[in-house]
């Protein structure tokens, strides 16, 4: 009997994570390259925008040196010309973690004299979460970007084995 219950312990868990990780993510602006002003590969951060699905909820992280960089947010056509004089928020420490709290485009620079011009600049296109109206088997695989299921991949086993130990305890 204890197996059963195990085994459905089990299955609720699995599902209740799944949606859990549909929920946010955390998207690392520039992976390992971090927020620098990208000399040797120009494109970082529009293939980075590119090759991420942004949902409402989700989380940028900008790594940077606190005090060499800022993050700062600007309106499209700030953005477009690199003028960092009209700014709508700046960030300037390191992490700095900015949540995707609405649909539509975002747009980042770094507000240090000539960065952004040199590339140092993120645009991207959020879309809604969506995760209500997914049940956990339709649920998309978790982003590599994310770094909520690597804690869930430790947390749920460990939580797991918790809770099978104490039912086990208690069936005999
Ligand atoms: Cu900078």
């Amino acid at each position: 009997m204890a197996n059963v219950e195990i085994l459905f312990l089990l299955l609720t868990l699995k599902l209740m994570s799944l949606q859990y990780i549909t929920e946010a993510a955390e998207h690392v602006v520039g992976g390992d390259s971090a927020w620098i002003i990208p000399i040797n590969n120009p494109s970082l951060y529009s293939s980075f925008a590119a090759s991420t699905t942004f949902r409402v909820n989700d989380t940028l992280v900008f790594n940077f040196r606190t005090g060499a960089h800022n993050v700062a947010t600007l309106s499209q056509k700030h953005y477009e010309s690199c003028n960092v004089t009209e700014l709508t928020e700046s960030f300037n420490t390191s992490p700095a973690k900015i949540t995707l709290n609405r649909t539509g485009d975002f747009y980042f620079v770094c507000a240090f004299p000539s960065h952004c011009s040199l590339g140092q600049k993120l645009s991207i296109h959020v879309t809604a979460g969506g995760s209500s109206s997914l049940t956990p088997s339709e649920a998309p695989l978790p982003s590599p970007h994310s770094g909520a299921p690597t804690l869930l991949a430790v947390t749920v086993p460990v939580l797991v084995m918790a809770v099978a130990t104490n039912l086990l305890f208690h069936s005999y």
